[in-house]
């Protein structure tokens, strides 16, 4: 009999619904899989799983019959696509389903930063009104030049919101649109020194690791924003926290971290500077949407062997 195994934690309706009409496993999360592994791995055919915990390179040889891995999730660095594509192990995500959220939160964390909301929100809340009079003068958004590092569905939809606040846009990808209607610069760096935001939002993984490297940021300078809503891991976040902390960046909007939870303590006390817990697609409307994808894409692999949206990597 093939199983469905569910590896991480998922929304409860997600892993209700996979253990009660798949009759699921569930990898135990804490300490040693070995027995685990030992008495079920030959029976799993599908994982269930998201980009917070994945079907790493480990975990996918331990699981001799796999042959899909389904993802809650747009991201999928988490997961050994690699091994997948050689062993023709299917792998499909939750696209386009959540690219506005996602996008919302970028301008969110945008205006957060330049307008100090979370930070006067907090001023106000300690009483600090009366006492210390006016709250100090913030930085316009509308207008501003705005960078997109990966012009794809989410990028895009960030810049065409950006556009409705006046700003102009440029991007950088390793591939140039053909005719996106934006400037291309051919490095992250170029692209960096020639706006005041620069909006993170290529996918994680080995490839774009480091990709907002200290040069990066030393180009976006003492004037310029860095919002990231794709993965901590794109961004050198040592520099980013240095250079934060020494004012040779004006300000960050993070959702998102190198070793999440992790949060690095020096950016805890800077009002420059906005923190979200990995909240991007994180709606009830979003989610739901995302549960029904991922729902969608185990049943059609269940059913002919397909998945709806297979990532790109592995399509055969
Ligand atoms: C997470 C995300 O997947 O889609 C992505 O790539 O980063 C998020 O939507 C979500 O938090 C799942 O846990």
């Amino acid at each position: 009999m093939t199983h469905v195994l569910q590896v991480g934690q998922l929304k409860p309706s997600l892993a209700e619904t996979l253990r009660a009409e798949y009759d699921a496993l569930v990898l135990p999360q804490d300490g040693d899989t070995s027995s685990f592994l030992a008495e079920h791995a030959a029976s799993i055919g599908v994982a269930v799983t998201s980009g917070r915990v994945g079907v790493g390179t480990e975990l996918m040889r331990a699981l001799p019959s796999l042959q899909a891995v389904i993802n809650f999730g747009v991201g999928y660095d988490t997961t050994d696509v690699a091994q997948a594509r050689e062993r023709g192990i299917t792998v499909s995500n939750t696209p386009d389903v959540l690219t506005d959220c996602v996008a919302d939160t970028a301008l969110g964390l945008a205006i957060d930063v330049l307008r100090r909301i979370s930070a006067a929100d907090r001023f106000v809340r300690r009483g600090a009104w009366p006492s210390e009079g006016n709250y100090p003068l913030t930085h316009r958004v509308s207008g501003k030049r705005v960078g997109i590092l990966g012009l794809g569905r989410i990028g895009s939809a960030i810049a065409t919101r950006f556009e409705a606040f006046g700003c102009p846009v440029s991007y950088h990808q390793r591939t140039q649109m053909a005719d996106s209607g934006y400037r291309y610069l051919p490095s992250p760096q170029e692209l960096a020194a020639a706006v005041d935001i620069l909006v993170v939002a290529t996918a994680g993984g080995s490839g774009t690791r480091g990709l907002v490297s200290r040069d990066v940021l030393e180009a976006l300078g003492s004037d310029g924003y860095l919002v990231n809503i794709a993965r901590g891991s794109v961004v050198d976040q040592p520099a980013l926290v240095d250079l934060l902390v020494s004012g040779r960046l004006a300000g960050a909007g993070l959702d998102v971290f190198a070793d999440e939870p992790k949060v690095p303590e020096e950016l805890l006390g800077l009002d420059n500077v906005v923190l979200l817990p990995h909240v991007g697609s994180g709606t009830v409307e979003t989610r739901a949407a995302m549960e029904r994808l991922t729902l969608d894409n185990l049943a059609a692999f269940l059913a002919d062997g397909r998945v709806l949206t297979p990532v790109p990597e592995v399509v055969s």
